[in-house]
């Protein structure tokens, strides 16, 4: 089935947010609320194992912290920290603290002049995406994107590959007819889950990672793996779209693709 459809991660795809942007948020967040937490990049590459913002939270207040407060204060704290968070990540994003890994806008813009769809399949916040499209494709951006799915729409975070499915349900296509672009192995899981095959561009986060068959590691959209003195084309990516396998296929390299 032809390339339909590009279906782009978030948070460490387009753009390398976690380090200096989330992070950075969540800090705030702690001493805006007089708390004397404090994730460093360290402590923080361990802590991107629970997907979620919420999720990460309650992760560190329990494990790291032992928190005794009472299930629904914990939570109503939570809720409060995360919303804080929000907030200064959106700020920061709007000040152009976040910008763009190499070739994705080329890419986007390029899928765009070709009539294909483009959607996102996040584990982040929504407000956290517009802010990231306005702050760096413009303020016309989230509309060139036929499907968001993110925390908002898909309460079920990566590696569960719900976000995958309820994009491809609203895009109206089979996974045969998309492929997604993801940075870490819980989105390569969650996306190949979903049936959909992969193209990871891993962060330094990530960079450790084991990706699976149904997966082609790239450095980064502007470095092609068997020349990287020039970029992945979109020409590229049908190319792997259509040598690469389907999770549920026998695992056949793709020719032209560092193994994952
Ligand atoms: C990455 C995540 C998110 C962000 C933080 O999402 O796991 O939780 O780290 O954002 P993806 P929130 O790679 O799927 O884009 O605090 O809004 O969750
Ligand atoms: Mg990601």
């Amino acid at each position: 089935m032809s390339l339909q459809a590009l279906i782009f991660d978030v948070d460490g795809t387009l753009a390398d947010t976690e380090r200096d942007g989330h992070r950075v948020a969540f800090n705030a967040a702690f001493a805006e609320h007089g708390l004397d937490w404090h994730w460093d990049e360290a402590l923080y590459g361990e802590l991107l194992q629970v997907a979620g913002g919420v999720e990460r939270l309650a992760h560190y207040a329990r494990a790291h912290r032992a928190l005794t407060l009472a299930d629904d204060e914990l939570a109503a704290l939570l809720r409060r920290l995360h919303a804080s968070k929000t907030r200064h990540y959106v700020q920061r994003v709007a000040e152009g603290a976040v910008r763009l890994r190499p070739g994705v806008a080329r890419l986007i813009r390029e899928a765009r002049r070709e009539g294909l769809r483009l959607a996102i399949a996040t584990t982040t916040t929504r407000d956290n995406v517009i802010a990231l499209l306005r702050a760096t494709l413009g303020e016309d951006a989230p509309h060139w994107f036929d499907v968001m799915g993110t925390a908002q729409e898909v309460a079920a975070k990566k590696p569960d590959p719900a976000v995958y499915r309820w994009v491809l349900e609203r895009l109206g296509l089979d996974a045969d007819a998309a492929i997604a672009f993801e940075d870490s192995a819980h989105g390569v899981t969650a996306a190949t889950a979903a049936g959909l095959r992969c193209l990871v561009t891993p962060t330094d986060y990530s960079a450790g990672d084991a990706f699976g068959a149904a997966s082609a590691r790239l450095t980064d959209l502007d470095h092609h793996p068997d020349d990287p003195a020039r970029p992945v084309t979109l020409d590229d990516v049908r190319r792997w779209h259509a040598e690469m396998p389907r999770k549920d296929a026998p695992s056949v390299r793709p020719a032209r693709a560092d193994p994952a």
